[in-house]
Formats: C-alpha cells, sequence, structure tokens
C-alpha cells in the first residue's frame, strides 16, 4: 500500500469538518487505495471540540485513516500538508461592513497562506471553502510567493451541483446524464450558472429547457441564492452539502474529469474570458494528472458575457479593497 497522504483541515470543529471529516477517513477524498494522515486546525477555544471529533473519527476504526493531529498553530498544521482544507472562516456578522469581513478573514488567510510557503508539501493543493472563499484564496495565494500560485483554489463546486441538481428537477432527467455545467465568477449571489455550454444526454441544455424566463428569472437565482434557502429551511447554513462538495473538487482535481466533461473550480485567472489575470474566478477546467487546464474556446453570447462580466467586476473590487489593507 501508498504512504499516507497527510490532508489538513482549518475549522475542524465546525459543522463542514463534521461532515468531512468522516468522508476523507472513509477514503472518499482521495480513493480506497490511499491511506490519509489528517492534521486539523482550530481557534483555541475549538480544540477541545475538535478533540471530541477526533474521538469520533477513532471510534470510525477506518482502515485508512493513519492517524489524527491537532493544532492550534497554522505553521504545525501544515506542516507536510499534501492537501488544505481551508473551511474555517470568520462569518459575516451582523452590521459588519464588506471591508470588515475581508479584513477579519485576512487576519486568518494571510498567516495560514505563510504557514503553507513555510512548510507544506510541495506537491500542495489548496482548497479555500471559508467565506468570501475567492478573496480569501487570493489572500492565502499572495502570501505563499514559493508555492506555485494554481495550486489554490476557491470552492465553486457546491453551486456547480446544485446547478445540475435544479437542471435535473427541471427537465425530470437524472443528473448522470448532464454534462459540463459551468459557474463562472465569484462564489456569491453575482456568480453566473451556465445552460448555454451545458449538455443533457449529449443535447444543449438551453435548448433542452427552451424556456429563457425560467432560465433568467428562476434557475440563476435559485442556484445564486440556494445558500440563504437553506438557513432558512434548516436554521444553520449548508454543511453536508458543501462537505460534499469539497470531496468532489480534490477528488476531481486529483483524478481526473472524465472524457466530455468538465467541472467548475475558482482558479488564479490566466486571463481567459477577459478575466483579468490573478483574479480567483470560477471557470469550466478539465482535470488529468492531478492538473487543471481552464477549458478554451467557448463563444459567450451577451446574455452570458454581461453576467460574468458583473460578478468578476465583483472579485477586482475585492481585491482592490484587500490590496489596500495591506493583505496581498
Ligand atoms: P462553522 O462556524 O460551523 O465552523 C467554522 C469553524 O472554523 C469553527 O469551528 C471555528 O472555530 C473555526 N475557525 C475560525 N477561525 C479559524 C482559524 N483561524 N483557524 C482554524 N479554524 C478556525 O462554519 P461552517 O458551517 O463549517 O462553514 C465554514 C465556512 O464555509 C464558512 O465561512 C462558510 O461561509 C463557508 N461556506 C462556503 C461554501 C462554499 O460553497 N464555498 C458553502 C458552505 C459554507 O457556507
Amino acid at each position: 500500500t501508498q504512504a499516507p497522504v497527510t490532508v489538513t483541515v482549518t475549522g475542524a470543529a465546525g459543522q463542514i469538518g463534521y461532515a468531512l471529516l468522516f468522508r476523507i477517513a472513509s477514503g472518499q477524498l482521495l480513493g480506497p487505495d490511499t491511506p490519509v494522515r489528517l492534521r486539523l486546525l482550530e481557534i483555541p477555544q475549538a480544540v477541545k471540540a475538535a478533540e471530541g471529533t477526533a474521538m469520533e473519527l477513532e471510534d470510525g476504526a477506518f482502515p485508512l485513516l493513519a492517524g489524527t493531529d491537532i493544532f492550534d498553530d497554522p505553521k504545525r498544521a501544515f506542516e507536510g500538508a499534501n492537501v488544505a482544507l481551508l473551511v474555517g472562516a470568520r462569518p459575516r456578522t451582523k452590521g459588519m461592513e464588506r471591508g470588515d469581513l475581508l479584513e477579519a478573514n485576512g487576519g486568518i488567510f494571510k498567516p495560514q497562506g505563510e504557514a503553507i510557503n513555510a512548510g507544506a508539501a510541495d506537491d500542495v493543493k489548496v482548497l479555500v471553502v471559508g467565506n468570501p472563499a475567492n478573496t480569501n484564496a487570493l489572500i492565502a495565494q499572495s502570501n505563499a510567493p514559493d508555492v506555485p500560485a494554481e495550486r489554490f483554489t476557491a470552492m465553486t463546486r457546491l453551486d456547480h451541483n446544485r446547478a445540475i441538481a435544479q437542471l435535473s428537477k427541471k427537465l425530470g432527467v437524472p443528473v448522470g446524464e448532464i454534462r459540463k455545467m459551468t459557474i463562472w465568477g465569484n462564489h456569491s449571489a453575482t456568480q453566473y450558472p451556465d445552460l448555454f455550454h451545458a449538455e443533457v444526454g449529449g443535447r444543449n441544455a438551453a435548448e433542452a429547457v427552451n424556456d429563457e424566463k425560467w432560465l433568467a428569472d428562476e434557475f440563476i437565482p435559485t442556484v445564486a441564492k440556494r445558500g440563504a434557502a437553506i438557513i432558512e429551511a434548516r436554521g444553520a447554513s449548508s454543511a453536508a452539502s458543501a462537505a460534499s462538495a469539497a470531496i468532489d473538487h480534490i477528488h476531481t482535481w486529483v483524478n481526473g474529469t472524465p472524457e466530455g466533461d468538465w467541472t467548475s473550480m475558482a482558479v488564479p485567472s490566466d486571463g481567459s474570458y477577459g478575466v483579468p489575470e490573478g483574479l480567483i474566478s470560477s471557470f469550466p477546467v478539465t482535470t488529468k494528472n492531478g492538473k487543471y487546464e481552464i477549458v478554451q474556446g467557448l463563444e459567450l453570447d451577451e446574455f452570458s458575457r454581461t453576467r460574468i462580466d458583473a460578478s468578476v467586476a465583483e472579485l477586482a473590487e475585492e481585491r482592490e479593497a484587500v490590496a489596500k489593507l495591506g493583505l496581498i
């Protein structure tokens, strides 16, 4: 068998952490042949709760789990990390301005970027889940100059999965028949889920839907505001679905997209589709042998272009704000 892969998870005592860790331990992150060693990072007040979760992980007797260690120091938590899942973040509280939110998260993601730079494994892959995910990823990436920038990604896979689920319901087709879904832009209410390049049973999804009103007035807002709808129904934010999407994101990055399909990942822009270089924006990507590539050559009509531009403009504003704060 293989040597264990080190997976660092931050915010381990939180609700996403609780759903995520057991799936990692069971082999769903990296596959049934890959043992994992967990390194959990929490703030000092939550270390005890993380220890409780670690006790439950032990009680799962997972054959692939080589061990669990808990830290409150990012430098130690990211030592040797091959995969880093940055879940813990500072949530927006009542009356908090966006600037305050970015600053509070800068205080988390700057030191974590530095710690990844200092001690993570050479092949580290980073996924930021904690919101505002794209800009938190940008902060971490900017503070890790020795790590190739493309290793820093942010999660739009939950939005991607939500878009597939909504389309599947609308057309009454199994989710497995839907390919080439794309989320463009920011993981926020401005994100753009794109049906014009998606396929259903080999057919263009927008044509199969053939209902522009539904697409513009129902599909897009339902996907973009699904997080709020979950909070409304559950009394707590999405956790198991977010954990599931994080598993999907890393699993796809490591194991590849199927032939004839792609996925959505927020990755540092190389200027593709007019997205300013360096912004961590969601694109359609294919993956192979642990590397991803932005899908090239898609034609964007006015409808798509306007929406992508709006979401990218928001990312550019966030970048400007964190630059002013000296976080990048
Ligand atoms: P919880 O509040 O349940 O858990 C967060 C945990 O992070 C807490 O245990 C807290 O102690 C810990 N934490 C805070 N600062 C930390 C630090 N500096 N180092 C290590 N740990 C730290 O939140 P949860 O529901 O688990 O959500 C986590 C994050 O995911 C939030 O920012 C949330 O907004 C974000 N989400 C992102 C999604 C996405 O699609 N990208 C969807 C789901 C989710 O809303």
